[in-house]
């Protein structure tokens, strides 16, 4: 069995993006892999959030994953800031990360702009993420397309703690599907779809209701040809509207554009809304019904306890190494 491990912010309602994503593909690998899959509360913290809010945000992140189809059963499901290995990791990994290489970060990049005070974590960040991922031995990490940048610095950090301090960790390797590993803003489908955009028109919350959702695609940026045409560069809203529908129901682009042959967009739109509101509405159901039980609960102290104790061993393997151990 493969170990997989993977994280999601809450830093806000997670979008049909972070679903198509990554969450979807959690479910089919939790059938014949060993799972981690983690609430990184602490990564969400390099930018300003509301307490009350992240608190929220954190369980309701955890009963979307149980709902999407995690089964706590076979998967450990926890949130980062209950297990205090990947603060110490993370530190310890800060040590062997140059900066040259976290200024080339390109999440990093994006996030700081504009903004007038950046906080140290925020520049740091990575060096957490590959914490998180190495803890447990991490053979796969499925993740959307923008993440590959900080799996390849993950890589580097893992080999070159490796090569100097002796064999720990496991060099993970990365996991996009092949439909949806990035699904693009509704309002400028340049940018990638994200649950902290100011715009709620730019995103599908996994939690909109069928209403919200059919409005916000009938009302995304497209453009004045009326074909339904997948091409990225000179069609970016209407190849984007196709991805997700494609994502939707499984069929292909081809089959796609042959479906809407001489229809306009108004079709479209209606046919893309049908979809998502079809995927994302037997989740909304098994969340409600878990977002206020005790049971919730039960899974993530279970889940914590399961990850520490994984996560303690390598942590101690990887203490000794450095010399940050008495014996
Ligand atoms: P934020 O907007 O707060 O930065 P985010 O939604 O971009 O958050 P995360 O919560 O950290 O990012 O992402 C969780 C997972 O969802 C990651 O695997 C990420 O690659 C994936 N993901 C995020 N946005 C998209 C998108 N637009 N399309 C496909 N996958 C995505
Ligand atoms: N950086 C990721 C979230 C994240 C993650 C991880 C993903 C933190 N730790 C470990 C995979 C594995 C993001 O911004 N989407």
């Amino acid at each position: 069995m493969k170990k997989i491990f993977s994280g999601i912010q809450p830093s806000g309602t997670l979008t049909l993006g972070n679903y198509l994503g990554a969450m979807r593909q959690f479910v089919q690998l939790q059938e014949d892999n060993h799972c981690y899959f983690c609430i990184v509360d602490q990564h969400a913290i390099t930018v300003p959030q509301d307490p009350k809010q992240l608190r929220e945000n954190s369980r309701s992140l955890a009963a979307l994953y149980i709902a999407s189809g995690l089964d706590p059963e076979k998967v450990t499901l926890f949130i980062q800031s209950e297990v205090p290995a990947h603060t110490e990791l993370g530190w310890m990994l800060q040590s062997i990360t140059y900066m040259g290489e976290l200024e080339r970060m390109t999440q990093f990049k994006d996030k700081s702009e504009g903004r007038d005070a950046v906080s140290s974590a925020l520049f740091t960040y990575p060096a957490l993420m590959a914490a998180d991922i190495l803890l447990y031995q991490t053979d796969i990490v499925p993740v959307g397309e923008d993440q590959t940048q900080h799996l390849e610095l993950t890589r580097t950090v893992a080999e070159r703690f490796n090569n100097r301090f002796g064999n720990v960790f496991v060099i993970p390797e990365i996991k996009i599907p092949e439909v949806g590993a990035r699904i693009m803003s509704l309002q400028e489908p340049t940018k990638k779809m994200s649950k902290s955009d100011e715009n709620t028109k730019s995103f599908i919350s996994m939690l909109d209701t069928p209403k919200q959702m059919e409005k916000k695609i009938k009302s995304a940026v497209t453009d004045s040809d009326g074909i339904v045409k997948f091409d990225k560069e000179n069609k970016p809203g209407v190849s984007n509207l196709m991805t997700i529908y494609a994502s939707c129901t499984g069929k292909t682009l081809e089959e796609i554009e042959a479906e809407f042959e001489g229809k306009g967009y108004g079709d479209f739109k209606g046919a893309v809304a049908n979809a998502v509101v079809d995927t994302l509405e037997p989740i909304q159901a098994r969340y409600h019904e878990l977002i206020n039980s005790e049971e919730l609960d039960k899974i993530l102290n279970n889940g914590a306890n399961k990850a520490a104790h994984f996560a303690n061993r390598t942590l101690t393997k990887a203490k000794k190494k450095m010399g940050i151990l008495r014996k």
